[in-house]
């Protein structure tokens, strides 16, 4: 496997959110200027958790901590959502599956502030070997002005067909395994999964993906050819269309890995099943295929993620420049997820991929590589279940149809 030559590696304009390239003084005032804006926010609401699953504010489960975590792999997007502020003549009624119950349900005007999306978390028995589902929610009902119904159908990204932004939707985790027996799930994210569980950190930012409208909407089927994802940024950083897997279609195939890492690539967060007792995160991958659904996604995030010095491993020396940033803001060295902020998020990730390498994916790097081969994907065979995703067809309309695998 070879690397680039060094000559090749260098910015290049687009990675414009990689302020320390930018001079001390333009540094400081693009620091002051932009740090909280530039982020999503994902707010979950928990009114349809009837069993306490998640615990409270007050007194948060392991179950919330893990999930909450795991919104983090999103909130560095940098979309400006419209606010939906439902007033005197601005009405709709955000409907969306009850996780816990599977039944349909409605919230009128259902207020989503500038930059949220809302998430209603639950649990339930889900039928067979299914550890988790979600989607995005869809609307009825919507009156009002034209900004005000822009704002419902698709927050201002413009044609959703190239770009979605949804208001938000649910996500269900399963509470029992098919014996009966309760379904072991590992929650603590500081520690490795235990054998014999599934990781809820590793459900969950899945299915977040999944309500993000990863396999869930039209600007992911615009981007679907036959089997094969053939988004852009996806195709650029595997240098191929992406092999896609079930039918339909709304996962990576078994065999695909991420780049850019040299030696054993991770498998992606998106692909068919997950493993028992391991952890997978949110890949460059399955960023780039974000990206080409329309969210606005960091470069640090296609890139090896924790490379802070960018000599393209992940080592000690990562880990203490991350250290010496923390607390830093607006492009302070150790920001892996591109938030603008430095912050127990990014040394948990640099800590994931401790002793990773990789080689410049950028697209300018990517041109005249000798990019290595994505590694095989033969440790899929150990025992694997199930991920499905609930698929909205017509939100647009308004309406309800889905299917569930
Ligand atoms: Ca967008
Ligand atoms: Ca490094
Ligand atoms: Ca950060
Ligand atoms: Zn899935």
């Amino acid at each position: 496997m070879s690397c680039l030559p060094a000559s090749v590696i260098q910015r290049i304009p687009w990675r414009g959110r990689r302020l320390r390239v930018i001079g001390p003084a333009l540094l400081a005032a693009v620091a002051a200027a932009a740090a909280p804006a530039a982020a999503i926010t994902l707010e979950f609401d928990y009114r349809f958790d009837a069993s306490g699953f998640f615990g409270t504010a007050e007194a948060p489960s392991a179950a919330r901590r893990a999930l909450e975590l795991a919104a983090r792999s999103f909130t560095a997007f940098g979309d400006e959502l419209a606010a939906i502020q439902p007033g005197a003549a601005d009405h709709w009624t955000a409907a969306v599956t009850n996780p816990s119950t599977a039944q349909p349900a409605t919230v009128a005007d259902l207020a989503v502030p500038h930059g949220t999306v809302i998430v209603f978390a639950g649990t339930r028995d889900l039928p067979s070997a299914t550890l988790a589902e979600a989607g995005p929610g869809y609307y009825q009902n919507p009156s009002g002005s034209a900004a005000f119904l822009d704002a419902i159908v698709n927050r201002g990204q413009g044609a959703s067909a190239a770009d979605f932004g949804p208001w938000g939707g649910f996500i269900a985790f399963d509470t029992h395994q098919s014996s009966g027996a309760p379904r072991a799930w590992h929650f603590d994210v500081e520690s490795p999964p235990i054998a014999g569980a599934y990781d809820f950190y590793t459900v969950a930012v899945h299915e977040l993906a999944h309500l993000l409208g990863f396999g869930t909407s039209t600007a992911y089927w615009a981007d679907v050819t036959g089997s094969q994802f053939d988004g852009a940024a996806a195709r650029q950083l595997y240098q191929n269309p992406v092999p896609l897997s079930g039918q339909p279609p709304q996962h990576f195939d078994f065999g695909v890995t991420s780049p850019p890492f040299l030696g054993v690539q991770p498998q992606p967060s998106l692909g068919r099943t997950i493993p028992l007792g391991q952890r997978k995160l949110f890949t460059p991958l399955d960023y780039a295929a974000m990206a080409d659904i329309g969210w606005s996604v960091p470069p640090e995030l296609l890139e090896l993620p924790g490379d802070v010095d960018e000599d393209h491993d992940v080592d000690g020396a990562d880990f203490l420049a991350w250290q010496q940033g923390l607390g830093g803001a607006g492009g302070a060295p150790g920001d892996v997820n591109g938030d603008l902020a430095v912050d127990y998020y990014d040394g948990w990730l640099i800590r994931h991929y401790l002793g990773a390498s990789g080689y410049d994916a950028s697209p300018l790097a990517v041109a005249s590589a000798a990019v290595p081969e994505p590694a095989g994907g033969g440790a899929w065979a150990t025992a694997l279940v199930m991920l499905t995703a609930r698929r909205r067809w017509h939100a647009r309309q308004g309406r309800a149809g889905s299917c569930r695998r």
